[in-house]
C-alpha cells in the first residue's frame, strides 16, 4: 500500500522517535506509540496525509513566489488577457481529483476496516457512568469499577490523573469486542495507544475492537465532556499473559 510504504515511516521515526511511549508525556509532539495493527493504520495514514500537505502547500507557495515575482508590473506591463484555456483547465481539474481519489481510498478502506464486526475471542462490556468506567466481561460473570487514583493518594510510578483503582486486564493477541455504552450522559470510550475512540451513549450499544499484542499498561480518558469530573475518569488497560489473565478472572469472579 502506498501509505506504509517506507518514506513516511522513515521520516515518523526521524521526527518522533522520543515520544515512543505507551503513556503520553510532557511536550509530546506526535501520537503514542502504537499497539494495534488499528493504530499503526492510522500513524501511517497520518504520516502519509503529512507528506501529502506538506507537498501541496510547497507548491502553492513556491507558485505564488514565482508569479508575484515573473509577472510583477514593472517586468510584465501589458497582462495577458487569457480567459479560457483548455488544456490548463483539464489539468488543474484532474491532478487534484486524482490526490483527493489517493487520499479517499485508502482513508474509506480504513474506516470501513475499523467499524466491521469481528469474531471475537472475548467481549467486555464498557458502561460510561459519573465518573468512572465499569468493565463486565460477558459470559464470565466478572464486574470491575474502575475509578482514578486521587493525587494525594497515588504511589511512586502510578501517573497523575491516569492510574486507577481497577485496571481493565485483557489477554494479549486475543481479538477483543468492546460494547459500549453508558448509565447517564454521553461519555467517550478513547484509548490512543490502541486507536479507538467511541461515543458511550445512554440507551444505545456502540461496538468496536481491538487486539493487542505487546504486553504492558495502556491510558486512555473519557473524550466526550460529561460533566464536572470528566477530566478524571481515565481509562488504563493492562495486557496480561493468558495466563495471568486466568488469574486475574478467577480472583475477580462474583459468586452467583
Ligand atoms: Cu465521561
Amino acid at each position: 500500500m502506498v501509505y506504509s510504504s517506507i518514506i513516511p515511516i522513515l521520516l515518523g521515526w526521524i521526527l518522533w522517535s522520543k515520544t515512543c511511549l505507551a503513556a503520553p508525556e510532557s511536550w509530546q509532539v506526535h501520537f503514542q506509540k502504537a499497539v494495534t495493527p488499528r493504530m499503526e493504520a492510522i500513524t501511517h495514514m497520518h504520516h502519509f496525509l503529512m507528506i501529502v500537505i506538506t507537498l501541496i502547500a510547497l507548491f502553492v507557495v513556491l507558485l505564488l513566489f514565482y508569479v508575484t515575482y515573473r509577472f510583477r508590473a514593472k517586468k510584465n506591463p501589458t497582462p495577458s488577457k487569457t480567459t479560457h484555456n483548455t488544456l490548463l483547465e483539464v489539468i488543474w481539474t484532474t491532478i487534484p481529483a486524482i490526490i483527493v481519489l489517493a487520499i479517499a481510498i485508502p482513508s474509506v478502506r480504513l474506516i470501513y476496516d475499523f467499524d466491521r464486526s469481528v469474531d471475537a475471542d472475548m467481549t467486555v462490556k464498557v458502561t460510561g457512568r459519573q465518573w468512572y468506567w465499569t468493565y463486565e466481561y460477558e459470559g464470565q460473570n466478572v464486574a470491575i469499577d474502575s475509578r482514578l487514583i486521587p493525587q494525594n493518594e497515588l504511589k511512586p510510578g502510578q501517573l497523575r490523573n491516569l492510574d486507577v483503582d481497577n485496571r481493565l486486564v485483557l489477554p494479549v493477541g486475543k481479538t477483543v469486542k468492546f460494547h459500549i455504552t453508558s448509565a447517564d450522559v454521553i461519555h467517550g470510550f478513547a484509548v490512543t495507544p490502541f486507536g479507538i475512540q467511541k461515543n458511550a451513549v445512554p440507551g444505545r450499544i456502540n461496538e468496536t475492537w481491538v487486539r493487542v499484542d505487546h504486553e504492558g499498561v495502556y491510558y486512555g480518558q473519557c473524550f466526550s465532556i460529561c460533566g464536572a469530573n470528566h477530566a478524571f475518569m481515565p481509562i488504563a488497560i493492562e495486557v496480561v499473559s493468558a495466563e495471568k489473565y486466568a488469574e486475574f478472572l478467577k480472583k475477580n469472579k462474583t459468586a452467583t
